[in-house]
């Protein structure tokens, strides 16, 4: 199964995602049911290593904070568009939960992340190749959400399909305090 970390948003939050989901040729928009925050990707894994990665991250222990979401980024690769997002306040909260994470992942045999954390929300993803961002960024780039609480973690099964990937999620591990 192919697997993944990550953060489900509050269906008043998507819904705020969703309105920015429009007016970009070439755009994939992600639909509001996905959309999500990735915390860790972890990919392929069998049974037994999902097993160790539930139990390290039901040993997390990180009290319950807030975040918002603020601006619009993207991510290029080879100076080609790949995708657009909504992005996070800087949160030192969040950086800690996500260094816990990465640490259960390690633990539970997962191969060292070596890319560095940046968190988003993406909202659409290209394969077209020259995309012009500037009306789209001066429509929406001053993009903010009220700050809401980060309450849980989920572990999530990534599906591929056709029609885009779709989530499940596997199980939900509550932050609290210490
Ligand atoms: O949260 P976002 O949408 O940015 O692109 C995939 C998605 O990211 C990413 O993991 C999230 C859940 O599927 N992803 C897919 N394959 C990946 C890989 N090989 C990957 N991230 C890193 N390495």
């Amino acid at each position: 199964m192919r697997l993944f970390v990550g953060i489900s948003l509050p269906a008043d939050i998507r819904l705020s995602l969703a309105t920015l989901c429009s007016g970009l040729a070439g755009a994939r928009w992600v639909t509001p049911e996905n959309m999500h925050m990735t915390l860790r990707f972890i990919g392929d894994a069998d049974g037994g290593m999902a097993e160790d990665l539930d139990a390290e991250l039901s040993g997390i222990q990180v009290p319950e904070f807030d975040i918002k979401l603020t601006g619009i980024g993207s991510f290029s690769k080879r100076s080609r568009l790949r995708a657009v997002w909504a992005g996070v306040e800087t949160n030192a909260a969040l950086i800690h939960l996500q260094r816990k994470i990465e640490q259960a992942a390690v633990r539970a045999g997962f191969p060292p992340e070596g890319r560095k954390f940046t968190p988003h929300i993406t909202l659409a993803r290209f394969k077209t190749q020259q995309i012009d961002l500037g009306d789209y960024l001066e429509a929406n780039g001053a993009f903010s959400s009220a700050p809401f609480p980060l309450e849980a973690v989920t572990l999530f099964e990534s599906h591929l399909g056709h029609g885009g990937s779709h989530y499940v999620a596997l199980n939900d591990y509550p932050l609290r305090g210490i």
